[in-house]
C-alpha cells in the first residue's frame, strides 16, 4: 500500500477579482452589498495567502459575472496536476468556468471538463479528507456532478461519498478541514461513517462563519465574524489561527474557502 500523502500548505492560488457588479450576487438575504469593500476584503484574503508562502495568482473579474470572486465553485483540483472543471448549478454562474480554466492551463497538465448536460456540481461542495472527496448534494450540486467526479478521482486512488446538504449553501459552508486529524463543523451537521473520517477530531461551533476555514498546513485562517471559534481554536490548537475580515462576502453566502482556487505541490495535498 502506498504511505498516505503529506497534507500541507497549496504552492499556488488563484482568486478572482472583485467587478463592480458584485452589487448584484446572489445570495440568500437581500442585502446590500458594497463591491469596494468586497475587492478590498478580497485583496487582504491575498495578502494573507501570500503571507503563508502561496503564490497567489489574481485573475481579472468580468462585469458580467458578479460572483466570480467566488472561484472555489469553478474547479475541483485533485492533485498537483489534475482538475475537474465544473457545472455550476447556477445557470448565471457557468460563464465563470471557462476564464478559469485557462488561466489552469498553465499550471496543471490534465483538466476534465463535465460532459453529462443534467450535472451540476459547485466546488464548494467538494471537502477533501485525506483519500475521501465528500460531496454535498445541495441546491447547487447533484448526483450526476458527483460521480462525474468520482470518474475523474477513482483512477487517482480518491473515493467520492455523497452527503445531503440540509441547510446552507454548501457543504464547505458547513464543515471544513483545519488539519489532517481535524475538522471544524457547524452544531447539528451529521458527518457520514467513512474509514477516512474515523479517528478525526470534529470541533463543533454554533457560530455558522465560523464553520468554514481555511487550512494552510500549520497556518489557518478564520473569520473575524465567529469570534468564539477564532478564541476557542487559538486556546485549544498548536496551530496558528488568523482572523480575516470577510464580512462583505459573507453578505452574498461566501466565506474564506470559496475565495481560492488551491493547488498542492506533487505528491501532497491541501485543503
Ligand atoms: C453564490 O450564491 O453562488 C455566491 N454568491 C456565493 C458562493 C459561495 N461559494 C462557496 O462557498 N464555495
Amino acid at each position: 500500500m502506498m504511505p498516505p500523502l503529506e497534507f500541507t500548505a497549496p504552492v499556488w492560488a488563484l482568486i478572482r477579482e472583485v467587478p463592480d457588479s458584485f452589487s448584484a450576487c446572489l445570495r440568500s438575504e437581500q442585502l446590500p452589498l458594497d463591491p469596494e469593500r468586497a475587492r478590498s476584503q478580497v485583496h487582504a484574503y491575498a495578502r494573507a495567502l501570500a503571507d503563508c508562502g502561496v503564490v497567489v495568482q489574481r485573475l481579472p473579474g468580468d462585469e458580467a459575472c458578479p460572483d466570480a470572486c467566488f472561484i472555489e465553485d469553478t474547479a475541483v483540483i485533485l492533485d498537483a496536476a489534475t482538475a475537474l472543471m465544473t457545472r455550476p448549478g447556477a445557470p448565471s454562474r457557468r460563464p465563470e468556468v471557462a476564464p478559469v480554466a485557462q488561466a489552469l492551463e498553465g499550471l496543471l497538465t490534465r483538466m476534465v471538463t463535465i460532459g453529462e448536460a443534467a450535472a451540476t456540481l459547485d466546488g464548494g461542495d467538494v471537502l477533501r479528507v485525506g483519500e475521501l472527496l465528500l460531496v454535498g448534494l445541495s441546491t447547487r450540486s447533484n448526483a450526476a456532478g458527483a460521480e462525474a467526479l468520482a470518474a475523474l478521482a477513482r483512477p487517482l486512488g480518491l473515493r467520492v461519498k455523497t452527503v445531503e446538504v440540509a441547510a446552507g449553501l454548501h457543504l464547505k459552508s458547513a464543515v471544513t478541514l483545519l488539519a489532517s486529524d481535524r475538522l471544524v463543523a457547524l452544531e447539528g451537521i451529521a458527518l457520514p461513517r467513512d474509514p477516512a473520517l474515523e479517528g478525526k477530531r470534529v470541533i463543533f461551533t454554533d457560530e455558522p462563519a465560523g464553520a468554514n476555514v481555511l487550512a494552510l498546513g500549520r497556518q489557518v485562517l478564520v473569520s473575524d465574524a465567529a469570534p468564539q471559534t477564532l478564541a476557542r481554536l487559538a486556546r485549544e490548537s498548536d496551530l496558528e489561527i488568523l482572523r480575516l475580515d470577510v464580512s462583505e462576502l459573507h453578505k452574498a453566502d461566501g466565506a474564506l474557502t470559496c475565495l481560492s482556487l488551491r493547488i498542492p505541490a506533487p505528491d501532497t495535498w491541501c485543503a
